[in-house]
């Protein structure tokens, strides 16, 4: 029996996209802040000009599943986490935001076979948004949790060992990921290569 399980050491050769929806920023910014402190914590360099973590901004949630599925087939990311807060008003938009995100971002990992990370609050008000982005926790740290243990998860899973590949640049990552017969699961990158 083989048991896989995901590891929170090990971290130098992870790669992620962060994906970020500007809209309800108060609430996002903390989640975003939470995220990057459990990242650098576990020893992942969250420089911007480092080469572990790339952030992409999008208006808002309804935005975030393009840009991640765009991100999650490039080959580049162990795993894409993605952040956003949907907070109810009095209109229907919540449910339609709140619908379309999570569904873009299960379809994002479904076709990619990348770890999403569905870090988006949804709540029925500021005040539920705020306890859960740091006034009584912070979720942006339990998304990043997950996304290491699901990237490290997912080496395994593959047929790589969590250190067994290093930084790959967008140009030679297609090449790894296709013409690896010991990946079991490699996205069709081919054109979807990051620019
Ligand atoms: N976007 C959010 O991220 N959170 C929300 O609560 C929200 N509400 O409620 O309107 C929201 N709307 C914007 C939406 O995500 C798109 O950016 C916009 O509709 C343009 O496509």
């Amino acid at each position: 029996m083989t048991v896989f399980e995901g590891t929170f050491t090990q971290t130098e050769s992870l790669r992620f996209a962060i994906v970020i929806g500007r809209f309800n920023d108060l609430i996002v910014n903390k989640l975003l802040a939470g995220c990057e402190d459990c990242l650098k914590r576990h020893g992942v360099d969250i420089n911007p000009d480092g080469n572990q973590v790339d952030f992409y901004w999008v208006p808002g949630c309804f935005e975030i599943p393009l840009v991640a599925r765009k991100a999650a087939l490039s080959g580049r990311y162990d795993a894409v986490i993605c952040l956003g807060a949907v907070i109810r008003g009095q209109t229907p938009h919540f449910d339609f935001v709140a619908g379309e995100v999570s569904k873009g971002i299960a379809a994002a990992a479904f076709q990619s076979g990348v770890p999403v990370i569905f870090g988006v609050v949804t709540t029925d008000t500021m005040q539920q948004a705020l306890e859960r982005a740091g006034i009584k926790s912070n979720l942006g740290w339990n998304y990043a949790m997950s996304a290491l243990e699901m990237g490290t998860l997912m080496r395994q899973v593959n047929g790589l060992g969590v250190n067994s590949y290093g930084h790959l640049p967008a140009a030679s990552a297609a090449g790894v990921l296709s013409g690896d017969a010991s990946r079991a699961i490699a996205p069709d990158v081919s054109s979807n290569q990051m620019v």
